[in-house]
């Protein structure tokens, strides 16, 4: 696509490793603003995919031959850059999984079964995405324990005098997101985690809108759980990871059953396999496993710092102009924010909006983003999302603000 000029040679480059982004949608060249949803692959993450089926393709952590041990150091490597990647203290703590929902299923049916009983309580915020919400309302009610919310401000944070409020002795778990993908509110994990273990809770950190754009430390942190989606962090869809401290996922019954997360099998009784094997039942998602290492490695050789900077700019630059168009109002405006505008105008439903950027070739998602009850929250139906990778530009946000502005004037 023809960048324009003004960008820094640097952006130019991180986009011609995208090829997706080099191509026109209605006859414009696309603007994709729904990083949240997914994000664009670079070449290494494709390369990387393609590369295993040509040279390596077998199943892992079975075969002694030459593919299958190509196979399975390059699914440890992946491992062991994801430990790394979230400063854990061992890469028994890394599981994979299909991504956060997996995770979070995995945790609430596995730790949930195990440790909560009648009467005990489960935490939740108001700003949850549906899979930190369903998971959890499931095994309350098969175990009889009751989900409590922390609501959220007008702005869109986490309300920490009402949680403060909310924990007791009978709080086991309590389970936020990093980042919000509707508000695009930073929480603040580790002030949660110390609350939530001062009463004896555990914590799980969803951490699906943190992993392209925030640090990540889980020791500093020191939640128990932590969850990654492999494709909103510039990885393959249909993988992803959950971190759980030793001792936890030690104490925790298998989620599925099946090969490779055994160690002896009769009919009388089955032993398990060890950390992390015991919760990797199955052959896994090998190839997109393998590709996700490519993906830290793109994250990690821009820099988190370089990339944070960079969408603090469009997201500063963003607001500022969507605030001064009067008929636009932004839902979520805390101080901590990851690159995600959302907003509704006077009298446009959203789904009009996105429909009508698209037709200029602007992505971005439009409804409730599954996040209902926070909707409920601030009494609309839906809005229009906007949210940003380190691939966009301040030129792109023009061409939405540009693009909106024909819609309102032409609605009106
Ligand atoms: N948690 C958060 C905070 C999310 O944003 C999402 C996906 C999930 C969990 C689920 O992740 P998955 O990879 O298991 O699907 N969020 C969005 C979104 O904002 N638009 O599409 C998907």
């Amino acid at each position: 696509m023809a960048i324009p000029a003004t960008l820094p040679t640097d952006i130019k480059k991180i986009r011609e490793e995208f090829p997706v982004l080099s191509q026109k949608v209605n006859g414009r060249d696309l603007v994709y603003f729904d990083n949240a949803a997914t994000s664009q692959k670079p070449r290494q993450v494709i390369q990387a995919l393609i590369d295993y089926y040509q040279t390596t393709n077998a199943n892992i952590h079975r075969g002694i031959h030459t593919l299958a041990e190509r196979a399975t150091k390059a699914y440890e490597e992946t491992r062991e850059a994801a430990r790394a990647f979230i400063n854990a203290e061992s890469s028994e703590e890394i599981i994979f999984v299909r991504g956060v929902t997996e995770a979070i299923n995995l945790v609430a049916s596995s730790y949930g079964r195990a440790f909560l009983r009648e009467g005990d309580e489960v935490i939740i915020s108001a700003l949850e995405h549906h899979s930190n919400i369903v998971p959890w309302q499931l095994i309350c009610e098969q175990q009889k324990a009751k989900l409590r919310v922390i609501p959220v401000t007008d702005i869109g944070e986490i309300d920490l005098d009402a949680y403060g409020k909310l924990l007791s002795d009978r709080t086991r778990v309590v389970a936020v997101n990093h980042a919000s993908n509707t508000l695009g509110t930073i929480n603040p994990v580790a002030e949660i985690t110390r609350m939530a273990h001062a009463h004896g809770a555990v914590v799980l950190v969803d951490g699906a809108q943190a992993g392209a754009h925030l640090d990540i430390d889980v020791r500093a942190i020191d939640c128990d759980f932590y969850c990654l989606s492999a494709h909103k962090m510039y990885g393959p869809t249909g993988t992803g990871i959950l971190y759980g401290k030793k001792k936890l996922l030690d104490a925790m019954p298998p989620y599925q059953g099946g090969g490779e997360m055994i160690k002896d099998v009769t009919f009388e009784k089955t032993t398990y396999n060890e950390l992390p094997y015991k919760f990797e039942a199955g052959t896994p998602n090998i190839a997109d496993v393998i590709a996700y290492r490519e993906a830290f490695r793109f994250i990690l050789g821009l820099g988190r710092e370089t990339i944070r900077a960079h969408e603090h700019d469009l997201l500063t630059y963003a607001t500022e102009r969507l605030t001064s168009m009067p008929s636009v109002k932004i839902i979520g405006t805390a101080p901590e924010k990851v690159g995600v505008v959302s907003f509704v105008v006077d009298g446009i439903h959203p789904f009009d909006i996105g429909q009508m950027l698209d037709a200029r070739g602007i992505a971005v998602r439009t409804g409730h983003h599954c996040t209902q009850p926070l909707m409920d929250r601030y009494e609309i139906e839906g809005t229009v999302r906007a949210s940003f990778a380190v691939y966009n530009t301040k030129e792109e946000i023009d061409r939405l603000a540009e693009g909106l502005q024909r819609v309102i004037n032409f609605v009106k």
